[in-house]
């Protein structure tokens, strides 16, 4: 939905940003400029099903996919697996649920944890915070990055500089019992 919303902000903006350029061509590619620099990140697109798993459309030009699964909206997605990065890398992670289940029964998270910190700990302790989005209280030492969660339909992102050091970092959704479904993954950084 934020998305949704930057993106009408900036269509309805356009006219204004526009006012003192003199030719119509050149004030269209201006307004473009600053969307352009934005998606110069990588972004990665990954989708959370009500199988409680993370799945993409397509294979992420660097990362590993699995079985094909198909979601609740009719879709075809691939299981994600993996993400890999470079070290240093600056990456967003974009994270859509589909579905139409309720948020309070339904939504999704994306919490990338440092090195050494068990996911299976984290996730249990991620299960009393219902009133922080499912982020443990005092524990955020333990997270290198995280998007807040996303019920059916919304899409919720949070972009982030990939560790320097190489190795591979884990990856989850602490919505209750996602963890345990099935819901995580490695961040591979080379
Ligand atoms: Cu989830």
């Amino acid at each position: 939905m934020r998305i949704l919303q930057v993106t009408a902000l900036l269509v309805f903006m356009a006219p204004f940003v526009c006012t003192g350029q003199t030719e119509d061509a050149d004030t269209t590619t201006k307004t473009a400029t600053p969307d352009q620099s934005q998606e110069d990140i990588r972004t990665i697109h990954i989708y959370g099903i009500n199988q409680m798993k993370y799945v993409v459309k397509t294979s992420p030009e660097a990362g590993k996919t699995g079985d094909e699964v198909k979601a609740s909206d009719g879709n075809k997605y691939l299981l994600l697996e993996n993400i890999e990065v470079s070290a240093g890398q600056k990456i967003r992670i974009r994270l859509t649920t589909v579905g139409e289940l309720p948020a309070s029964s339904m939504s999704h998270n994306w919490i990338l944890l440092k090195s050494g910190v068990k996911p299976s700990d984290f996730a249990s302790s991620a299960i009393q915070a219902k009133d922080r989005d499912y982020i443990p209280e005092g524990q955020e030492e333990a997270i290198l990055a995280h998007t807040g969660l996303a019920g059916g339909g919304e899409t919720v992102e949070v972009t982030f500089t990939a560790p320097e050091k190489k190795g591979s970092y884990d990856y989850l959704c602490t919505f209750p019992g996602h963890f345990q479904g099935g819901m995580k993954g490695k961040l591979i950084v080379n």
